[in-house]
């Protein structure tokens, strides 16, 4: 039995207007089919926004802590349900249990963060510069709020967007990845069943190019909010430019772990494996670089190397699995090409290198964890984001060398050093140009209560997460209240002493 998923539209479930439907399968095994989920259109975001439109007139006069009530509840629910929620997760997109598991656990830190400002989005209150006045500022919702999520986090990164969304007295139009509708189906029926209103949570299933263009050019929608591939962002960019919309982007990634020669060098290797082969690669964040001394180059090299190599590559729902297949097959050959171009690049291949696609590995897109060595910071592979098992070693001479291969690409997300020496771990926090950084911890790992995001081309300027994320979900409405019943003119009468 095939289960049809449908959308969510004004407290509904409905399928698409086209009439037509894709299916997902699991990519441990593509035999196993997820689902069958909505082809949606422009028409049914249409109907959707229009949903939230409406929805946004209640919604926002809602009081905030009551707003947050039922948050605190939707945050119960995915704790009460983790498990069940962590291995549809496993199923539908290859991470490991734990890694899913971590997952929700996610969304579920940041539903009960976020749940908290509302008793808190404080804002300011200042003197005036005038008698009988009084002068404050208060955040106040921004409208229609178009979520459009990737499949490697499919709950947390929803919950990064949509939460905050929500306590603000923001509405929702909820486009989530098209290879996990199943979680972002599973994370909306949480938010319905905790309480939340019709409208105020819609979703719609489908392809980037209809329903998520139809947002973007959607004049009722205000807000944006995207997690994916700079080269998609640049599009989201550009097609909410005209209307003027708050856009919030969160993208590629080339983070890099810096070994100095007094580092610890077991931490080093254990913190390399996690950020390089932890969700095969395929996080934002993933360590797809490393920099090594070359005082302790060789030493590094060699056991990274084997560590990495007796890695057990399989189903994610498989105790014994530690690292789970790409996502798709297009993923996988992503994978597959990026080796071949570091081969001809001139990178010495120290393991790994191959897809697997025999006996248990026969059904899904399996590729072993891939370490190039000698590698040179301008190679593509170097510069690249892959999104997938392989990392690239470089050597460097010293910490400047390190800082500058470090800071040698187009990304800004995450950065680590691993150094006993307290002054150099500090000058790293201060030079990496990124907007996450580590001491002696892998590039990944970020907690929900920081600002989460990059420089450069990995964002634009905003931050998800902490209270940072009030910003995108918000404007600013200063407010002044003249108590003196006479005329008082700013910047003109001046209070007597
Ligand atoms: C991503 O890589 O897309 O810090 C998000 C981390 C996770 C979130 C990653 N907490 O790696």
């Amino acid at each position: 039995m095939r289960t049809v998923y449908s959308n969510l539209i004004d407290g509904t479930w409905v399928p698409s207007v086209s009439g037509n439907v894709f299916e997902n399968r699991n990519p441990a095994d593509d035999a196993d089919v997820i689902g069958v989920f909505q082809k949606s259109t422009a028409a049914d975001a249409a109907r959707a926004v229009d949903a939230a439109r409406r929805a946004f007139a209640h919604w926002r006069l809602v009081p905030a802590p009551k707003r947050a009530e039922l948050l605190f509840r939707a945050a119960q629910l995915l704790a009460e349900r983790k498990e069940a929620l962590a291995r549809d997760m496993t199923r539908e997109m290859g991470k490991v249990l734990d890694e899913t598991r971590g997952d929700v656990q996610e969304a579920i830190d940041m539903t009960y963060f976020m749940a908290g400002e509302g008793r808190r989005q404080y804002g300011q209150t200042v003197p005036s510069e005038l008698r009988d006045k009084f002068a404050m500022s208060i955040r106040q919702p921004v409208g229609v709020c178009a979520i459009i999520t990737p499949w490697n986090f499919p709950m947390a990164i929803p919950s990064w967007k949509i939460i905050p969304a929500l306590v603000c007295g923001n509405t929702v139009v909820f486009k989530p990845a098209t290879l996990t509708p199943l979680s972002a189906i599973n994370f909306v029926k949480i938010l319905e069943e905790a309480g939340i209103p019709p409208g105020v949570v819609n979703l719609v299933t489908g392809g980037g190019g209809d329903v998520g263009n139809a947002l973007l050019v959607s004049d009722a929608v205000r807000v944006v909010s995207f997690t994916g591939s700079t080269e998609v962002g640049r599009i989201v960019s550009e097609q909410a430019a005209p209307s003027f919309k708050k856009v919030h982007l969160e993208m590629g990634g080339k983070n890099v772990i810096m070994i100095m020669e007094d580092a610890n060098l077991e931490l080093a290797v254990e913190g390399c494996l996690w950020g390089g082969f932890g969700t095969s690669g395929q996080r934002c964040t993933a360590a797809s670089r490393v920099v090594v001394h070359e005082k302790v180059y060789r030493q590094f090299l060699d056991q990274f190397v084997a560590r990495a190599a007796a890695l057990r590559v399989g189903d994610g729902l498989d105790p014994a699995t530690q690292m789970g297949p790409s996502i798709s097959r297009g993923q996988l050959d992503t994978v597959i090409k990026y080796v071949e171009i570091g081969r001809q690049e001139g990178a010495r291949l120290a393991c790994g290198g191959h897809a697997l696609s025999s006996g248990a590995h026969a059904r899904g897109f399996f590729h072993e964890p891939t370490i190039f060595a000698d590698v040179a910071a301008s190679m593509r592979i170097a510069q690249e984001e892959i999104f997938g098992p392989v990392v690239s070693v470089i050597p460097c001479r010293s910490y400047e060398q390190a800082v500058t291969i470090g800071n040698g690409v187009q990304y800004g997300l995450s950065a680590s050093i691993y150094t006993q020496d307290v002054n150099r771990a500090f000058a790293a926090m201060r030079d990496m140009d990124t907007g996450i950084f580590y001491v002696n911890a892998p590039t990944i790992g970020a907690e929900v209560h920081l600002p989460f995001g990059g420089t450069k081309s990995t964002g634009n300027g905003h931050r998800e997460a902490g209270t940072a994320a009030l910003d995108v979900f918000s404007e600013w409405k200063s407010v002044y209240v003249d108590f003196s019943s006479k005329l008082q003119r700013a910047q003109i009468d001046t209070a007597d002493l």
